[in-house]
């Protein structure tokens, strides 16, 4: 039997949600030897989703990642609040009756909310998975104990968050899932294949903190960082807190690759709680987001727009 595992990809929680899937079919669905295989699946602006040719297995499962109505979904768990892209997604989702379909916007990880779920319905027994449970809900739901913790990446499962971030080898990745359900996470951190390419990643990462040092401005609680003249396409979101730990909210302009982003977030360690709704104010400017983090995106050429944005994305905050 082909079992066919789709998972948000690039992302912990995708990789470990894919892991504790595939060996929950194994251990408590499967009637005979499964072979079992992974598709990362990337948030894209329009278009189907899922394509249908992805779904090719005996079995296809999907986690952490958005739902379709197809007949050949035949597992889901997601958490995520934008997963059904039509209100007759979700009206399918609802009148669903297989009982392999789960979803709860409001679970921090889908890991975790996918090995309770396996745990009370199917039995299947999770107490050998308690680091990996503890850490997915840490890292995707952004509970890191302070701005230092989530910034200077000494926890081995923090590496891995940020080796499997930059990760776009299918092969390492499959080695990555099998490795977080069945290994320690310092013992994975400590293979060749993870730290070696972390050596260079994490360069990266302190050369950001470097220049968010040189640049970062904070005016009466909001930080202001201009990023669009540097080599940089993506920084961690906290190393501006961990920098001015007094901010309330920080405002970034950023160009990664083809495109300018306006990036706007809340100190989840504030001195001063937040007081603005941040994905109605990107809205105003075509983007959108959470209540705590968001962003605009616009085109390549627009650095002159971005950076009027962001100025008066600074002048509403700071009231
Ligand atoms: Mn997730």
């Amino acid at each position: 039997m082909r079992v066919r595992i789709l998972h948000h990809g690039s992302c912990f929680d995708g990789a470990s949600s894919a892991g504790l899937f595939a060996r929950f079919f194994r251990e408590c669905v499967a009637q005979g030897p499964a072979e079992v295989a992974f598709t990362p699946m990337d948030h894209k602006e329009a278009g189907p989703p899922i394509p249908p040719d992805f779904l090719d297995g005996d079995v296809n499962a999907c986690v952490d990642f958005r739902y379709t109505s197809d007949p050949r979904l035949h597992w889901w768990f997601d958490h995520h609040a934008s997963t059904f892209q039509s209100a007759a997604d979700e009206a399918h989702f609802r009148a669903d009756r297989s009982g392999q379909k789960f979803y709860n916007p409001s679970a921090k990880s889908c890991t975790r909310f996918l090995a309770r779920t396996v745990a009370e319905k199917f039995g299947f027994d999770v107490s050998s998975l308690q680091e990996l449970l503890a850490w997915a809900e840490i890292i995707d739901g952004a509970l890191f104990e302070s701005a230092a913790q989530a910034v200077e990446l000494r926890e081995p499962a923090l590496r891995l968050m940020t080796w499997v971030e930059a990760n776009r080898d299918r092969a390492l990745s499959e080695r990555f899932i099998a490795d977080l359900v069945s290994k320690p996470l310092a013992e994975i951190a400590a293979s060749p294949y993870v730290a070696e390419p972390l050596v260079g990643l994490l360069n990266q990462h302190q050369k950001n903190v470097e220049a968010i040092r040189r640049l970062a401005r904070l005016e009466q609680g909001v930080v202001f960082t201009d990023l669009s003249q540097e080599p940089i396409t993506s920084a961690n979101k906290f190393i501006v807190y961990y920098l001015y730990p007094e901010a309330r909210y920080a405002v970034t302009v950023l160009s990664p690759g083809k495109r300018m982003k306006v990036s706007v977030g809340s100190n989840p360690w504030p001195t001063l709680p937040r007081a603005h709704d941040i994905a109605k104010l990107c809205e105003r400017y075509g983007g959108g987001g959470h209540p705590a983090v968001g962003a605009i995106s616009l085109a390549k050429g627009e650095v002159d727009r971005a950076r009027q944005i962001a100025a008066e994305l600074v002048a509403i905050l700071r009231t």
